[in-house]
């Protein structure tokens, strides 16, 4: 069995979008990062970076101890190897797909955090909003690229790695559904091979069902006290910030 450790995000999508996929038996464990779950010790065990998604294998491939791994790249990365699907074992059509995830991991996906964060949490956060405009121009400017890199691929191939669907397509789509939502309403009619594709991730049975994975928790209504008490803990995480956190959820006072 799987345990998966989540919290519906575009980064905890992917991988329950990859056990769907895969038709694997997983248990789900909530981390609600709102509330300071990342930073229980038990957690920290599994993901020292407080960072969801992570998982625990307790039948790992290879045999031994449970195996936990955190980092949705090298999870889904993981599942692959094991069930030995979308990711082949050739070097050469290995390769053209591990570079889109590593693509996704190191760009797009902190890419689209960082646009987010400028264009529509900032505001709330800073005396003068002027003060955003930079940061806004820089990572909005950035996704606007990666779309047209990912638009150019898709043109030319079905899939993000070429003729076949794979682990490289499960780690983009859960971001790049959210480019019109939350960076750049245009970016679907001006993308259309990226719409396309979209469409077409978009409508396989495993992928709604692993975005559908307790929904309802991300749609929880919060206080404007309770939402002041998760920015401040989401955002500006220094280590001294996080040794806090740490600590707090060590005693059990939640934060
Ligand atoms: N590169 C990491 C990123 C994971 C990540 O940023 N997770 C966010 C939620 S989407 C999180 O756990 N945030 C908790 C926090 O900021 O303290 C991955 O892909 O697994």
């Amino acid at each position: 069995m799987i345990d998966v450790y989540y919290w519906p995000t575009p980064n905890g999508w992917k991988v329950t979008i990859m056990l769907e996929e895969c038709a694997l038996p997983y248990r789900v464990h909530a981390v609600d990062i709102g509330a300071g779950d990342q930073f229980k010790s038990e957690f920290l065990r599994i993901s020292p970076n407080n960072r969801m998604p992570a998982i625990v294998d307790d039948e790992p491939a290879g045999g031994g101890a449970p195996l936990a791994i955190f980092e949705s790249g090298a999870i889904l990365e993981y599942l692959a190897d094991k069930t030995g699907q979308f990711l082949p074992t050739a070097p050469r059509e290995r390769f053209r797909v591990l570079q889109w995830v590593y693509w996704q991991m190191a760009n797009f996906g902190p890419m689209m955090g960082n646009a987010n964060h400028f264009k529509n949490y900032a505001k709330n956060l800073v005396d003068d909003p002027a003060q955003l405009e930079y940061g806004r121009k820089r990572f909005v400017g950035e996704v606007d690229r990666l779309c047209g890199v990912m638009d150019a691929q898709l043109s030319a191939h079905a899939y993000l790695a070429g003729d076949d669907y794979s682990i490289a397509d499960m780690v983009t789509w859960p971001w790049a559904i959210l480019t019109e939502r939350l960076v750049d309403e245009e970016a679907g009619k001006k993308y259309s091979h990226f719409k396309r594709w979209l469409d077409e991730v978009g409508a396989r049975p495993a992928v709604q069902k692993g975005r559908a994975v307790h929904k309802e928790w991300g749609e929880r209504q919060l206080t404007p006290e309770q939402e002041q008490a998760r920015r401040e803990l989401l955002f500006n995480q220094t280590s001294e910030k996080v040794r806090k956190a740490r600590e707090e959820a060590a005693r059990g006072a939640g934060v």
